[in-house]
């Protein structure tokens, strides 16, 4: 060994400690199991947020208590629903230590291209509720971490926000997606989608599969699949899949838009080789 590789072995293996001792989130890493369900934050929410000229009203949700800075989700719902049909994801992700705005659009029947600037203004609200004196989240908010999700039209425009402006968004989870002909090569953003295979309002054939494979191959991507599943598996009745789809979309949000890697085993584990058995009628993780 030269004079110089023992110390630098020393100082690498420091270097790992350290990085380990000081990983954003010392937390454990949780089971499957306290993943799948309310999280460990009490939760409030309010609707006084300043309201843009891109959606008509929206209720933010937020954990109470919580040292760390909060990355952000902006939810949009499908057409002619609103947030009364997509809000468990406000309080489920919450629970799990995010802000969440839940939107509904201007006009029920906006299309995902509307959706889609509805989202990126969410974002927008939610960095400023860092700076406006009063807000519950006055000085709590991660401008950085922001994601977006969506059902439906709401994912279509997900998936438009992500494409056209990645720079704004770290992680995009569109769930039961509709937009046809979506033209997503532009696309920076580590990109969840969610779909049941037996949706017939948005058919995977010519909805989510479609959009999986027009996203780039050097970006992180999932495409999760139910079995069985229809056009409504992500939203608040579909309670039987409200545990799994919370799980895969929190360790997205925590592996993409927080940074912390061990989530990975939560799309590559035992309980995803599980799930990927019993559940799924497709399921891949391609990660450049
Ligand atoms: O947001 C959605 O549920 C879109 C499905 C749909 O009915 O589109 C037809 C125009």
């Amino acid at each position: 060994m030269s004079r110089i590789a023992l110390p630098t072995t020393i100082a690498l293996f420091l270097s790992l400690v350290l990085s380990s001792l000081l990983h954003a989130n010392d937390e454990p890493l949780p089971g499957a199991r306290e993943l799948s369900r309310q999280g460990p934050h009490e939760i409030r929410a309010y609707t006084t947020a300043p309201i843009p000229d891109t959606y008509r009203q929206a209720t933010i949700y937020y954990p109470l208590a919580m040292e760390a800075a909060l990355g952000g989700v902006v939810i949009s719902p499908g057409f002619t629903q609103g947030q009364r049909n997509i809000n468990w994801w406000g309080s489920r992700l919450a629970s799990h230590g995010y802000a969440v705005l839940v939107l509904d659009t201007l006009d029920p029947q906006d299309r995902p291209d509307v959706r889609s600037q509805a989202l990126l203004a969410g974002i927008g609200i939610l960095r400023e509720e860092h700076g406006r004196e009063g807000s519950p989240l006055h000085g709590r908010i991660d401008r950085d971490r922001m994601a977006v999700m969506g059902h439906s039209m709401g994912g279509g425009g997900a998936l438009i926000a992500a494409n056209a402006h990645g720079e704004e968004i770290a992680a995009s989870i569109p769930f039961t997606p509709w937009q046809p002909a979506a033209e997503l090569g532009n696309t920076r953003v580590p990109t969840l989608i969610i779909a049941g295979e037996a949706d017939r309002i948005a058919p995977v054939a010519d909805h989510a599969r479609p959009h999986f494979s027009a996203l780039p191959e050097d970006i992180p991507r999932a495409y999760l699949e139910i079995a069985g599943g229809d056009h409504f598996i992500g939203n608040n009745r579909a309670l039987e899949w409200h545990g799994l789809l919370g799980r895969y979309a929190i360790a997205w949000l925590r592996w993409h838009m927080d940074g912390d890697e061990r989530y990975s085993e939560f799309f590559t584990g035992e309980q995803a080789r599980d799930d990927e058995q019993h559940f799924f009628s497709r399921y891949q993780l391609l990660t450049p």
